[in-house]
């Protein structure tokens, strides 16, 4: 302000971006097809020292397991375990302090201000590891594969002959943006399987960990056991081999409904919650929103953690390398900030910088790493030449 002295507000800062495991979501199929996530820039400060706004941090939700690595290496950064864990992925830029701050008896009209920080940007790798909230259990040729392939991204194999599925098949059911959940297709358990009979007993652990069962029954069993006896023997079977597995929630469910119906079977089929058929998808749907909303039901009694973990980088110092090609380079957050949100061609902000620095312990660590009189030293995309003193 002509006479008024300056008057510029400070920039607000930019958000933070942050993943944090949360238990409502399932899969990192969100990031297929949506990988950029930005958060949002401060606001600008303005003239009468009115500053800018600052922007909320980001947090995008991951499922619980899921492991970040970094692009390029590999090297795991971090492990989100539990809902609530979370972690600082890419730090929101600081905004510019208005020319207000740089006002003193030495700078009376200070005609610079900071430059907001660029924020950074960075590419990650995430993986998980997945956990069934709902299993599929039925005997061997029930339709279980085939019903994991219709409604999921599994493409399991499928065949007309027992035990074509060894071990198991997950899958995500998505049934929109925030609506998922992993579904386990398992071997075919048969009379017997908790005593080791078969193939599926090796596979009942996966169905102590399932939040929701499906027991599959196979309605176009013409010669082999009834749906009602295929119910009682999966019952009986999972129970012995751990009685919880009674308490789960379960959806009795017939399968190949194109082929017979419970009608058909009368007193033979036990009473089911839903008729489907995979192969003219019957149902399907339905099947899969009645389970996400048992899974949503189980999720939401489950005891809020409030033990959360937060990971964030630990403070940088100052570093000083060689550069490619013999040329100095101070690296370090703090440093790197200095020299990019100012404009270094005014010659009062460069003097300003250059205390900055020098508080840093920019030039101790440059004279403890050995440079010479007139060499180049680098900072962020800003190059000088070293002169002791200077
Ligand atoms: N008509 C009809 N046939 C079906 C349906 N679902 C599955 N099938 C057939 O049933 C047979 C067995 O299907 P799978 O999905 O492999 O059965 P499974 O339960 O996974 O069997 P295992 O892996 O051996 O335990 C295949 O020939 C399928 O084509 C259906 O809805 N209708
Ligand atoms: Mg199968």
């Amino acid at each position: 302000m002509p006479f008024g002295g300056p008057d510029g507000g400070d920039g607000g800062s930019g958000g933070s971006v942050w993943l944090v495991a949360d238990s409502s979501v399932v899969s990192l199929l969100a990031f297929r097809d949506y990988p950029h996530r930005i958060a949002d820039s401060g606001t600008h400060g303005k003239g009468a020292k009115k500053h800018g706004k600052s922007a909320p941090d980001l947090l995008v939700k991951v499922p619980e397991g899921t492991v970040v690595k970094d692009h390029e290496t590999g090297e795991v950064l971090v492990d989100l375990v539990n809902h609530g864990d979370r972690w600082l992925a890419a730090q929101g830029g600081e905004g510019g302090k208005g020319n207000t701050k740089f006002f003193s008896n030495k700078r009376r009209a200070p005609a610079f201000a900071e430059q907001g920080e660029i924020c950074e940007d960075k590419w990650f790798r995430l993986e998980l590891k997945l956990l069934a909230d709902v299993a599929l259990v039925g005997f061997p040729s029930a339709g279980k594969s085939t019903l994991i392939s219709t409604v999921s991204n599994a493409t399991p194999k499928i065949a007309d002959y027992h035990f074509t599925t060894l071990t198991p098949n997950l899958g995500v059911v998505r049934l929109d943006g925030d609506s998922e959940f992993v579904m386990a297709d398992l071997p075919g358990l048969i009379e017997g399987a908790s005593e080791g009979k078969g193939m599926g007993h090796q596979f009942l652990r996966h169905i102590e960990r399932a939040r929701v069962l499906v027991y599959l029954l196979d309605l176009a069993a013409v010669d082999a056991l009834s749906p009602k006896a295929q119910f009682d023997a999966l019952q009986q079977e999972l129970g012995s081999y751990n009685p919880d597995l009674l308490e789960r929630p379960v959806l009795v469910v017939g399968s190949k409904a194109d082929v017979l119906s419970a009608a058909d079977w009368g007193k033979d089929c036990p009473k089911l919650d839903l008729e489907i058929s995979s192969v003219d998808r019957t149902n399907t749907k339905e099947l899969s929103w009645k389970l996400f909303e048992l899974v949503q039901h189980e999720r939401s009694l489950e005891p809020e953690r409030t033990d959360y973990i937060v990971h964030r980088p630990a403070a940088e110092g100052v570093e000083v390398i060689r550069d490619f090609d013999g040329a100095w380079r101070v690296i370090g957050r703090p440093a790197e900030r200095a020299v990019a949100i100012s404009d270094l061609t005014d010659v009062i902000a460069l003097d300003y910088v250059q205390d900055k620095l020098k508080k840093l312990g920019v030039e101790k660590a440059l004279k403890r790493a050995g440079v010479r009189e007139g060499e180049e030293v680098r900072i962020a995309s800003f190059a000088f030449e070293y002169h002791h003193d200077l």
